[in-house]
């Protein structure tokens, strides 16, 4: 049985590692879940797996090295994964020092931790391809400049750097894989795709409710901000398949995860409203662009721009080259951009859209 511990196990991409690692996985494993103290902490994304046997939640918090160094002296962990970050790039103009704090020390912390304690421990830190921000090239591939856009990207710049440290002056497994863009069921809603689905979900009960009401009751339209930036999108259950090849090859090496696909975020707003069948279209310019649906002859505003989500500095176009992961270690990703816009569809307008 291996020890495994996974920070980040009530966001995204550490619950999905968790329910991988407790239900798919050919080794079997003992996933010791990290979270922060906080006064009301949200269970949804870890309710699938909470009570198996081999799951225990622990305390613990990036930003303080004595919880670290206790988690790996006790545990004595085989394998650590760090999804554990303040992940949204949007607010890292804000809190920058915040963000340096958790996603670079913090990644500092763990390696020092693991190499005072348990040298032979594999380590991974979720690498991001906001380090490369404004491209050169695309697709872009693991040797692209470092050019960050945003706090966040110089955070994960930066944490990128020390691995890479830590590999070669004390011969540890520690690697930084890059992750694009994934999205899923358990994403937050302050990211772009999840914040589109679960409005758009909130906007069919909306219609229906209007149409009821004989036309009465009113409509609160979504509001995003820069639709052209384009994305390279995938899913996270994909992805930490993916990371978990990486953890286990003879040597490590970094590797990009991505779908090899580039969209807008028009794009995806136009899939997710045709997917719920509501069948706008969009009209005006510039900040006052809306899309929206003529119902009884009346025009319903259901998006529309606001300047308060667009970026200080924006990174306009991301598509990722995999090719390495599929072929050295065979990674395929199972989910398509058109399935993944569905299933979080699907996922809001039933269970996931209260
Ligand atoms: O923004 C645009 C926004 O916040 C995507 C994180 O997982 O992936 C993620 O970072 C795009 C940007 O994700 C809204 O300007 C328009 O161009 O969903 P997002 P992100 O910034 O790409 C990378 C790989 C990570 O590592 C990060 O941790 O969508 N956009 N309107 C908007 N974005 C948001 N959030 N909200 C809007 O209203």
């Amino acid at each position: 049985m291996k020890n495994v511990v996974v920070t980040g196990i009530l966001g995204q991409d550490g619950a999905n590692m968790a329910e991988y690692l407790l239900s798919r996985c050919n080794i079997s494993c003992k996933v010791y879940g990290m979270m922060r103290r906080s006064a009301n902490p949200n269970f949804v994304n870890t309710k699938n797996f909470e009570n198996h046997p081999n799951f225990q939640f622990i305390y613990g918090d990036l930003s303080d090295e004595v919880s670290i160094d206790k988690i790996v002296k006790d545990i004595q962990p085989d394998y650590f994964i760090n999804f554990a970050a303040n992940s949204f790039v949007g607010c890292s103009w804000d809190m920058p020092l915040q963000v340096m704090e958790v996603n670079t020390i913090g990644v500092l912390r763990c390696l020092e931790s693991i190499r005072k304690f348990k040298q032979d421990c594999r380590f991974y830190s979720a690498g991001s391809s906001e380090e490369w921000g404004d491209v050169d090239y695309s697709p872009q591939d693991i040797d692209h400049k470092i050019k960050p856009r945003s706090p966040y990207g110089a955070s994960k710049a930066a944490a990128r750097h020390l691995v890479k440290v830590y590999r070669e002056s004390h011969g540890l497994y520690a690697i930084h894989g890059i992750l694009f863009n994934h999205e899923g069921t358990k994403r937050g809603e302050e990211f772009v795709t999840r914040k589109i689905t679960k409005n758009i979900a909130r906007l069919k009960r909306s219609l229906n409710a209007y149409a009821e009401s004989g036309y009465q009751s009113s409509i609160a339209p979504m509001e995003l901000g820069n639709l052209d930036a384009k994305r390279d999108w995938s899913d996270s259950e994909d992805f930490v398949e993916g990371v978990w090849l990486m953890m286990n090859q003879d040597a490590p090496k970094d590797y990009i995860l991505s779908s090899g696909e580039t969209h807008s975020i028009r794009e995806f707003v136009e899939k997710a409203f045709s997917f719920a069948e509501i069948n706008g279209e969009w009209k005006g310019e510039g900040l006052d662009e809306e899309f929206g649906i003529y119902m009884n002859s009346d025009w319903i505003t259901l998006l529309k721009i606001n300047k308060e989500f667009f970026r200080p500095a924006e990174v306009d176009l991301l598509l990722g080259d995999s090719t390495p992961i599929r072929q050295e270690l065979g990674w395929k990703p199972k989910v398509s951009f058109d399935k993944l816009v569905q299933k979080m569809v699907d996922y809001d307008l039933n269970e996931g859209g209260v």
